[in-house]
């Protein structure tokens, strides 16, 4: 298994948008098993696999305390979505920042599992939460998007800054 580099924003590559996987083959069964490592590794409750510079529609989720149930989406549709909940939300792209973002509160989602095979789920809490922000980076689209474009403009030159240091090795 490898470690993959998570990209961080404002990186362009964050905003493209993922097409849809056309077989769950050999090597995407892959893709998936680094990306549950990389998750795990960085202590995230998800991952996009945009955030891994792949564009094709998967996501990885696991919200146990003990990281053993994970879940992977192969392209996860949503099918319906009631109510509006706010919660507080960070990004393992956006590294340090947290802000309270709207959401649907309850939702029904298809996908494909890690094998291929078709499967349907209902999320509220944090799964939903989890699960439609993940959807959003296969759009290309951030929880940051979410926030004034002031609010957004300073993550985006703080994050700037830390990249610029990291880089000059200060
Ligand atoms: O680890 C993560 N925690 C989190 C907390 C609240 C709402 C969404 C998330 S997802 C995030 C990991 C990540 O960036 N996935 O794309
Ligand atoms: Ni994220």
């Amino acid at each position: 298994m490898s470690i993959l580099t998570i990209l961080e924003f404002p990186d362009d590559r964050l905003r493209k948008k993922a097409v849809a996987v056309k077989t769950v083959d050999d090597k995407i069964k892959k893709l998936i098993k680094d990306m549950l490592e990389t998750m795990y590794q960085a202590k995230g409750v998800g991952l996009a696999a945009t955030q891994v510079n792949v564009h094709q529609r998967i996501i990885v989720i696991d919200l146990s305390e003990e990281k053993n149930a994970p879940l992977c989406l192969v392209n996860p549709e949503l099918i319906e979505k009631d109510g509006i909940k706010e919660s507080e939300e960070g990004c393992l792209s956006v590294p340090g920042f947290y802000e309270r973002v709207k959401r649907g509160e309850h939702i029904r989602v298809k996908a494909l599992d890690k094998e291929g095979v078709p499967f349907a789920l209902e999320a509220h809490d944090l799964l939903a939460v989890c699960i439609q922000h993940e959807m959003d980076h296969l759009e290309g689209k951030l929880f940051v998007d979410y926030l004034s474009s002031l609010k957004r403009q300073r993550i985006k030159t703080k994050l700037e800054k830390i990249h610029r240091m990291e880089k000059s090795g200060a």
